[in-house]
């Protein structure tokens, strides 16, 4: 069994190692030669933990990465799903045009795989038309399914052999044969069901977890207002056996539960209302931290913006992945207020040039601020707490025990 996975990004990388690793023929492609170039040198392309060992073990299994595609049996799409920020709904195009390119060489008999989310009906509008087009019969000639997957950027190597998954296919027997590829390295359930389910479970899953991120990040602000401890009040209220409300914090980010839900938003305006509103809730959720940094220059007469350091750039703890990130969002309301020259450091990126005011060391931007205020909680900083002493520290993930921290 020849697998060829398509676009080689946080999902679909670790998805090819993954089966490599696990003895199955394996070439990654993506159209982007740099990436691939850096592939074929041996060095991997983001950081996660575990994930350069499995690197190592993929590529002694003879893991292939090209930017073309080849003849395979199963061809595995893992490309960006964005939302069109207008409509709401997918744009489909990265999946549209990584199936026309498995179309040009692809063998009768193949399976094509989709693995990035998609909003339910998107295997029907978008791909196989695209498959028709090409003269092929879907069911004889190609065969279509859409595999979903759940792993956590942070813990993927385990969540990627531990997770349960879903198949949805036309046919069952096509489905037992892509479970086949993903037994090798999943040692959970495997559900086959149809495509649309299939479609619509991985939205759901990431709108369920935006939603209570919401409800936690709204009862902040109503706390906020008359002066309750929102973590104290959330620690007692999980002690009742059905309550587990999940944590506040400066909003979400990532490229998953801050994009899903706007695909239901999108196609279902008239329904999706608790959906839509709790977008609008941790979208609203950078602004609040704002006016709380305003707050606490005020408070201590401190008016200048450049002595605000943001602690952390990336979407969540360590992890060096910055789409969609609280912190960035936040550095455009602050364009908006016509604020300028705050701080930043992050120590798992890389690139100091990302933003301006992006310091290269901890210390020097410590020097260069009066608050501080802690975006992400990277090990980094939590190891580092005692550095911070003597800052106004606004703490938006509730890890610091300093005097003069500030919550949301
Ligand atoms: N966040 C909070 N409060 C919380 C939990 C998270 O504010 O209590 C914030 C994080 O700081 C971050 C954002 O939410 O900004 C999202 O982080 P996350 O760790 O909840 O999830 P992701 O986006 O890294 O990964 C999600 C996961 N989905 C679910 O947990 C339902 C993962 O399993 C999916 O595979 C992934 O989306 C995906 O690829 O769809």
């Amino acid at each position: 069994m020849k697998v060829c996975v398509v676009g080689l990004g946080y999902i679909g990388l670790p998805t090819a190692m993954m089966m490599a690793a696990h003895g199955v023929e394996v070439i990654g492609v993506d159209y982007n030669k740099d990436l691939v170039k850096t592939l074929n040198e041996g060095k991997m392309t983001f950081e996660e933990e575990g994930i350069d060992n499995l690197f190592k073990t993929a590529v002694n299994k003879g893991i292939k990465f090209s930017t073309e595609g080849v003849s395979a049996d199963i061809y595995v799409v893992a490309v960006p799903t964005p939302y069109d920020k207008n409509s709401k709904k997918i744009d489909p195009s990265y999946v549209v045009n990584a199936v026309k390119d498995v179309m040009k060489v692809c063998p009768k008999g193949a399976i094509v795989v989709v693995e990035s989310t998609i909003s339910p009906g998107t295997m029907d509008r978008y791909v196989r038309p695209v498959i028709e087009e090409n003269g092929f019969i879907i069911g004889e000639d190609i065969h279509i399914a859409h595999a979903p997957e759940r792993i956590i950027p942070g813990n993927m190597i385990y969540e990627l052999q531990h997770n349960s998954r879903t198949i949805g296919a036309d046919e069952p027997g096509i489905g037992e044969k892509i479970k086949e590829v993903y037994s090798s390295f999943c040692q959970s359930e495997i559900v086959i069901t149809d495509i649309r389910t299939a479609e619509m479970t991985k939205v759901v899953e990431n709108t369920f977890r935006d939603i209570n991120i919401a409800f936690a990040n709204e009862l902040t602000k109503i706390c906020r207002q008359d002066n309750m401890d929102v973590y104290e009040i959330i620690r007692i209220a999980n002690k009742h056996p059905r309550v587990n409300i999940l944590q506040p914090g400066p909003g979400v980010g990532g490229h998953c539960i801050s994009v899903d839900p706007w695909f239901l938003v999108g196609d279902y305006p008239n329904l999706a209302l608790l959906i839509h509103e709790a977008r609008k809730i941790n979208d609203s959720m950078p602004e609040f931290v704002l006016g709380r940094i305003s707050e606490i220059m005020e408070e201590h007469n401190i008016n200048d913006a450049s002595r605000v350091g943001l602690y952390g750039l990336t979407y969540k703890e360590d992890v060096d992945d910055i789409r969609e990130s609280p912190t960035l969002q936040l550095l455009e309301n602050m364009k908006r207020h016509l604020a300028s020259g705050v701080k930043i450091f992050d120590p798992m990126v890389k690139n100091k040039n990302t933003v301006p005011n992006m310091y290269e060391s901890f210390d020097e931007f410590l020097n260069d601020v009066d608050i501080v205020v802690i975006m992400v909680s990277h090990t980094h900083i939590k190891e580092n707490m005692d550095k911070l002493k003597g800052k106004y520290i606004l703490d938006t993930k509730n890890i610091c025990n300093l005097d003069n921290t500030y919550r949301l």
